[in-house]
């Protein structure tokens, strides 16, 4: 069985854009880094990377009759966003958890961004006190309680769309991705900056990469601030992946690099070095980045570069997950 044996139903533009960052690498003086743009991946609700890991639950939700797609993350959850957005584009329902992830100040934080996307888009949405967690809830037991109870078929969907059998397909396809736009474009990445707090994008790619013939680093960024939760997810869900998609070997411990450093103290709560990498990248390139996610793996590849980890001649491919619109619940941190 491989990756192409799963059902696939097609909710992005085609593949995401690849693209070279040449004033960002004029300023790091080597490493050549180019980005691959997940935020522009689709025009549903601003994609993201969740809306490539659907591409693989959506024909099970359908399977199974669901009606409504129940899911949970933060009050400004890109996750939760995309499901809003897809449950649209298939006329289904969306009931979303909205957990108190971030202790945010900012007096719209639960009015702006995501989440008023998600309720454009129709969501029934449940804001919950809960704080930051990875893993089941009772709050979304009982969203998916409350469907049944009136009638309707929920399909579960866990934060990031993560810890689910199928969770890691989609970046696993994301790296069979790289490869062709490699081909096409007669270049080769021999590192992956990536973002990891649920899992599955990075789970995903190693396990896709695994199975190509040269070897390449895929350095995930804890921005949860718990590392060691972060990476065990990684490593579950990898292996779950690898095993699916018929790798044919176990995955090493080598292969599964979360490094920590750049998170701060809490997931959602930007640093010194998020505001720094924010700027940076949208002066020199015009790519927003965002507080969150993109900021704090932007700020880890300057450093990994700047100390030579990421050595001068290597070429870098930074995955955009897509996160911008949280940017609107953090206004207060750009007024100059
Ligand atoms: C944490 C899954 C996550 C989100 O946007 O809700 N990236």
């Amino acid at each position: 069985m491989g990756l192409e044996d799963f059902p696939r139903y097609p909710l992005m533009f085609g593949p995401s854009p690849v693209h070279p960052l040449p004033r960002l690498t004029e300023h790091l003086g080597g490493a050549q880094v180019w980005a691959k743009r997940e935020d522009v991946n689709s025009g549903l609700a601003f994609g993201g990377n969740k809306t490539r890991k659907l591409e693989y639950l959506v024909p099970d939700a359908l399977a199974q009759g669901a009606d409504t797609l129940v899911s949970i993350g933060g009050v400004q959850s890109n996750h939760t966003r995309q499901v809003a957005a897809v449950a649209a584009k298939l006329g289904l329902k969306a009931v979303l958890v909205q957990e108190a992830w971030v202790d945010w100040p900012d007096s719209v934080n639960d009015r702006v961004g995501n989440i008023l996307l998600s309720r454009i888009m129709g969501a029934e949405v449940r804001l919950d006190p809960a704080g930051f967690d990875i893993g089941f809830r009772d709050s979304w037991e009982q969203a998916l309680a409350d469907v049944k109870e009136r009638g309707g078929t929920p399909y579960a969907i866990p934060a990031g769309a993560s810890d689910h059998r199928l969770g890691g397909l989609g970046f696993a396809n994301w790296a069979y991705e790289v490869a062709q736009q490699e081909r096409e474009m007669g270049i080769f990445f021999d590192t992956i900056v990536v973002c990891s707090v649920t899992g599955s994008t990075q789970a995903g790619m190693i396990a896709g990469f695994a199975g190509q013939d040269r070897p390449r680093r895929v350095l995930g960024i804890d921005a949860s601030a718990r590392l060691e939760a972060t990476t065990a997810q990684v490593a579950r869900i990898a292996r779950n992946t690898a095993e699916l998609i018929g790798l044919g070997r176990d995955l090493r411990d080598d292969e599964i690099t979360v490094l920590e450093g750049w998170a701060g103290d809490y997931y959602g709560i930007p640093v010194q070095s998020t505001l720094d990498a924010i700027r940076l990248s949208g002066s020199l390139e015009g790519m927003i980045i965002d507080p969150v996610y993109e900021g704090k793996s932007m700020a880890a590849l300057v450093d990994l570069v700047a100390s030579g980890d990421i050595p001068k001649d290597s070429n870098v491919l930074y995955a955009h997950l897509g996160g911008q619109p949280a940017l609107n619940a953090y206004s207060a941190l750009f007024r100059a």
